[in-house]
């Protein structure tokens, strides 16, 4: 794979740096009073957010790859500019191209309460890994605080107007899959991908995973909370420009098909994405701009 160049122009704030690792990913490592995190140029992926006391927040497979053109397994892997397949071209990258690119970083700055502020950029026009239908720029923002916020702006840089789904593609840590519980979707219509697609509603009882679960939530702008009684805490992610909530699981069989995820890693992760996806996708006009957003938040329980 061809070794992402080390940024050499960018002055970093104390409690920031700069790494090579796996060889020849770089990423930036941020270790201040508030947290510790890892964010990887490749994809703008966050792989790694503890607040200071607490567990680690975000899952990362241990199988994972860490190459070019190849998405990092876990963490907060960007969809963008489509969630899932693209209808329009089978052969296209699942979940768009955005964790497929070598971004640029553009800045890591601490701000008035302490907390690392990095931003970073990718344009559809250069080395994409893929050609795009639609040109398009996109801004990444990650905030390692107390709690970690993520935001992602596409602009449309193309003359037509062009379809836009994503996601923020969250694997949460967890002690125990089976023992969690989620509330925030009470109500809720959700399209069961495992269930010849039907549309459903989701009762009122809190979520609770006992089996492979593969579920969009739709037109729901809400918190959710995830309750995980082995670790002794909650994580709350709530969102702004997100109208979809995926709640997905892979199990037993799906995990073992899955050669970048180990066999035995489901019990330990739960995704709850922050999305825009199908009844939820949008048309981005030429110039345009939309930002998706998602903070997590630990608690003890
Ligand atoms: O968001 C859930 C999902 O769409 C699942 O269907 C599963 O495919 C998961 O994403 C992981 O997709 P990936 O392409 O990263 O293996």
């Amino acid at each position: 794979m061809n070794a992402h160049p080390m940024p050499s122009d960018i002055d970093l704030p104390p409690g920031v740096r700069l790494e090579a690792c796996p060889e020849p990913m770089v990423r930036l490592v941020v270790e201040t009073p508030l947290a510790s995190g890892h964010l990887y140029l490749h994809g703008a992926h966050v792989a790694h957010f503890q607040p200071a006391g607490h567990h680690q927040t975000l899952f990362m497979s241990a199988r994972s790859q860490w190459a070019r053109h190849k998405p990092i397994r876990g963490g907060i892997p960007l969809c963008l500019p489509w969630f899932g397949a693209n209808p329009a071209d089978p052969s296209a990258p699942m979940h768009g191209i955005a964790r497929l690119t070598e971004w640029s970083l553009v800045s890591a700055t601490a701000n008035a309460a302490g907390e690392i502020v990095a931003t970073l950029a990718m344009d559809s026009a250069t080395n994409p890994p893929y050609p795009c239908p639609h040109p398009f720029k996109a801004i990444f923002t990650a905030v390692f605080g107390t709690t970690l916020t993520v935001s992602l702006e596409i602009e449309n840089t193309g003359a037509d107007t062009m379809p836009v789904s994503e996601a923020l593609h969250t694997y949460l840590t967890v002690g125990d899959v089976r023992q969690v519980s989620i509330r925030g979707l009470a109500g809720c219509s959700f399209f069961d991908r495992l269930d010849d697609a039907r549309t459903k509603t989701e009762g009122e009882a809190p979520i609770t995973i006992t089996g492979e679960t593969d579920r969009v939530y739709l037109d729901t702008d809400a918190d959710v909370v995830v309750s995980d009684p082995s670790l002794g805490r909650e994580i709350t992610v709530s969102k702004r420009g997100s109208a979809s909530t995926v709640v997905w699981n892979p199990w037993i069989a799906k995990a073992a098909a899955m050669p970048d995820f180990g066999d035995d890693e489901w019990p330990g992760m739960l995704c709850i994405e922050t999305a825009n996806a199908l009844g939820n996708a949008y048309q981005l006009a030429p110039g345009a701009k939309h930002t998706i957003t998602t903070t997590l938040a630990c608690g003890k329980l």
